[in-house]
């Protein structure tokens, strides 16, 4: 089911999006990480072990919408999840973690905030479905 659409509108607080809503913790989640930028919270039906979302506060529906202005923010995703993933033990050579970030309905995008998914501490296949 989608929840909210990659529409146009005010880009900062779409009143309609679920992860705005948790990131002004409208919606409770398990909040894992936050700062300035970014807000991480545990995924509600997580595929591994760990599976933390990391989304801007910046409202942006998908990463076609990504813009030469976010691009700090965007590097800023992956150095908070890269922490996180240290934090769990699975920067471990002897682990490993996969970062991913889907891209409309066939690549499994249901939530049109983007975010940027933590999978680990499980062998991870390639390719995925
Ligand atoms: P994607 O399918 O790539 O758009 O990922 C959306 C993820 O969001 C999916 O793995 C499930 C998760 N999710 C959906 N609704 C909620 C929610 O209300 N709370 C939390 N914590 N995660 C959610």
């Amino acid at each position: 089911p989608f929840r909210g659409a990659p529409a146009a509108g005010k880009p900062e607080n779409m009143s309609d999006c679920l992860f705005c809503k948790i990131r002004d913790g409208l919606i409770p989640a398990k909040v894992v990480y936050r700062d300035d930028m970014c807000v991480a919270f545990e995924d509600i039906n997580p595929q591994a072990p760990t599976h933390v979302l990391f989304i801007p506060h910046k409202h942006i529906p998908t990463v076609n919408d990504i813009t030469a202005e976010d691009r700090e923010l965007v590097g800023h995703l992956f150095t908070a999840a890269a922490k996180v993933a240290q934090e769990r033990g699975h920067a471990d050579p002897n682990d490993g973690y996969r970062v991913v970030m889907n891209t409309h309905a066939h690549a499994g995008q249901t939530v049109f905030h983007i975010h940027l998914h933590l999978l680990a501490g499980r062998p991870l296949g390639w390719p995925p479905g």
